[in-house]
């Protein structure tokens, strides 16, 4: 038994060194937007063994994992001293999400959690769950983190699905001590709200997502925008709505930013996803926009469709037919590193450059939102193709 317990740990070491260390190797020939990568960067089973067993022989016999992780999703993302660094939301066994802290050395595999998940502080009144933190680097010195705080809707007592979605704010210097700000304030429920990172007008600046309950984003039009004299009693007194959502689009349902859009000389970058109802469910894709490079909220550019969708395996797992991003990575270099979890269960990446992300945004058709204008699209293509 005794030699049984040692062979066993040292095999799964072995294994999870192995998986940790495997190289990711890019799909040949995509679609000339971005490049996606053969493995996912991150899944349950990357999380350290430290947190899932008990090392001991005496108390843990049979070697059992005493705590499961059920999955690694929706992450937050920042260039950290040379690293490639996620704020991952991993999914335990018990349906509670908690943040930690994987950092790659090139940003596509590699990725190794920390030894320890974040240490989040609690606002006033504790949240059931937290996820999908949006990284910003803002330009006043701090690192903010913003994600989603989720609490029994004790208005409805009867219901125990009923919930709250609020947006949480803390901040952090070293990404491992983190300062809780009072949630923002608002007076619809909020989720996927986005720091931008510069001040506007001397204000701070939410991408926000108002709601009208915990799953409907009902009449609440699509991404908002919103100014914060003090963010550290942050609220949203006026809100205005500057990414809409349209009827039979892949955003007809809801849509949320994704991580804080990125500043070119051509104007701000932004990754977002939409929502449409379908017979087996909500499927959620990846599309972008651009905004003017002095008005963040002046849409300057929208590519009709989708960006990125589930592909192959990408389409299975806890909640299907699901992309979701709120992390990317620009480089010093021009390329752009797109973190993704697919179905709610593991995290990908898809590698692009600025440059391509700006032709892809000013020079994909926009969406005429009738079956006729897509044909008369798609001819103006064929006829411009004849002389080539
Ligand atoms: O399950 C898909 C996603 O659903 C929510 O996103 P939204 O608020 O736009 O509906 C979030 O809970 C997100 O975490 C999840 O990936």
């Amino acid at each position: 038994m005794k030699t049984d317990f040692k062979e066993r740990l040292a095999e799964l070491r072995q294994r999870h060194e192995q998986l940790l260390t495997k190289e990711n190797i890019a799909e040949p020939f995509g679609n000339g937007i971005y490049t996606r990568y053969q493995n996912p960067i991150l899944t349950a089973e990357h999380t350290p063994l430290e947190w899932r067993y008990d090392f001991s022989e005496s108390d843990n016999p049979y070697l059992m994992q005493r705590i499961m992780m059920n999955a690694t999703l929706n992450s937050g993302a920042i260039k950290w001293n040379g690293k490639y660094l996620l704020v991952v939301r991993v999914e335990g066994a018990d349906r509670k999400s908690f943040f930690a802290v994987a950092e790659s050395p090139n940003g596509i595999d590699n990725f190794k959690f920390w030894d320890e998940p974040i240490t989040m502080p609690e606002d006033v009144i504790p949240a059931t769950n937290v996820y999908d933190m949006r990284l910003t680097a803002h330009e006043d010195g701090y690192i903010y983190g913003v994600f989603c705080a989720e609490r029994h809707d004790d208005a409805q007592p009867g219901d125990l699905s009923a919930a709250t979605a609020t947006a949480a704010i803390a901040r952090t210097k070293d990404l491992v001590n983190w300062e809780r700000l009072p949630d923002l304030k608002s007076k619809s429920q909020q989720r996927n709200v986005v720091l931008h990172p510069e001040f506007i007008d001397g204000k701070y600046a939410f991408y926000t997502r108002p709601q009208d309950g915990f799953i409907d984003a009902g009449s609440g039009g699509g991404i908002g925008w919103a100014l914060v004299d003090d963010i550290t009693h942050a609220e949203v007194k006026e809100e205005r709505i500057i990414n809409l959502r349209h009827y039979h689009t892949i955003m007809e349902v809801k849509n949320g930013e994704g991580p804080h859009p990125i500043k070119t000389p051509q104007g701000w970058l932004h990754l977002a996803h939409g929502v449409r109802g379908c017979a087996s469910g909500l499927r959620y894709v990846l599309y972008m926009y651009m905004t003017a490079l002095d008005d963040p909220t002046r849409v300057i550019a929208q590519p009709g469709g989708y960006f990125i969708v589930p592909q192959g395996e990408e389409y299975i797992g806890d909640v299907m037919n699901v992309v979701f991003s709120n992390g990317w990575i620009a480089d010093e270099d021009g390329r752009v590193f797109i973190y993704y979890a697919s179905s709610d269960t593991r995290m990908h990446v898809a590698t692009s450059t600025i440059d391509r992300l700006i032709d892809y945004c000013k020079n994909t058709p926009e969406d005429g939102f009738r079956s006729s204008a897509s044909v008369e699209t798609i001819k103006q293509l064929i006829a411009k193709n004849k002389k080539y």
